[in-house]
């Protein structure tokens, strides 16, 4: 199985986590779908990534259906329990999670992408909006506990670490350790895994 994907997206940073936590080992073709020389379309009409090759041709986009395919690929670490409201419950915090990113991403390019007459405060205000709802949403889920649902490192976890490290790699000036030292403890506890390690951001 082939993964497309870029060293700076926080979903293809989930989608390679998942699959070491799951010992898959997959190809990793890096494409930037925002350089001009870029093959994603080809393989995800939505042009964006990731996307999983597999080995018959067939493409599986996006972050979250393919995290799910992983997890079946192999009994082996299972990330997404089976019961219905256990299994809900992790894909709820990926929602949240990918919700931050989502809106982190969209403030991201706004400020990088466009010149400041063209960009939008109300849109930035926004987005920064949902991001700090989603981050009190986390840390108040969280609470005390070891981990974002059940007893073992799981899906909720990986997408909430990736939201936490997109944070920290590109918006450094949010102070969300401060705000929330229960999420703190958690991305301290998940960035000291090889998986997490690995898949640094790199710009
Ligand atoms: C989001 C993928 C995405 O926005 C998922 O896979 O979970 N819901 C999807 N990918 C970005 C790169 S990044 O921000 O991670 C992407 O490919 N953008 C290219 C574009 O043209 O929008």
């Amino acid at each position: 199985m082939k993964l497309i994907g870029s060293l700076t997206s926080p979903y293809v940073r989930k989608v390679r986590i998942v699959a070491m936590e799951k010992h898959i080992e997959l190809e990793f073709v890096v494409d930037v779908p925002w350089h001009p020389d870029t093959k994603v379309s080809e393989f995800n009409p939505l042009g964006k990534v990731p996307v999983l090759v597999l080995d018959d041709g067939a493409t599986l986009f996006d972050s979250r259906v393919i995290v799910e395919y992983l997890d079946t690929v192999t009994p082996v670490s299972r990330l997404i329990p089976e019961g219905n409201r256990q299994r809900i419950a992790v894909k709820r915090w990926e929602a949240l999670a990918d919700g931050i990113t989502d809106s982190a991403a969209l403030i991201f390019i706004e400020r990088a992408q466009r010149a400041p007459e063209h960009q939008s405060h109300d849109w930035i205000v926004r987005q920064e909006q949902s991001v700090f709802r989603g981050l009190e949403a986390m840390s108040e889920e969280l609470g005390e506990k070891k981990w974002c649902t059940g007893d073992l490192m799981n899906l909720s976890d990986i997408a909430a670490g990736c939201a936490l490290g997109y944070l920290d790699f590109r918006f450094p000036d949010i102070q969300w350790r401060e705000a929330h030292p229960n999420l703190a403890k958690l991305a301290d506890r998940l960035n000291a895994l090889e998986p997490f390690k690995e898949t640094l951001p790199k710009a």
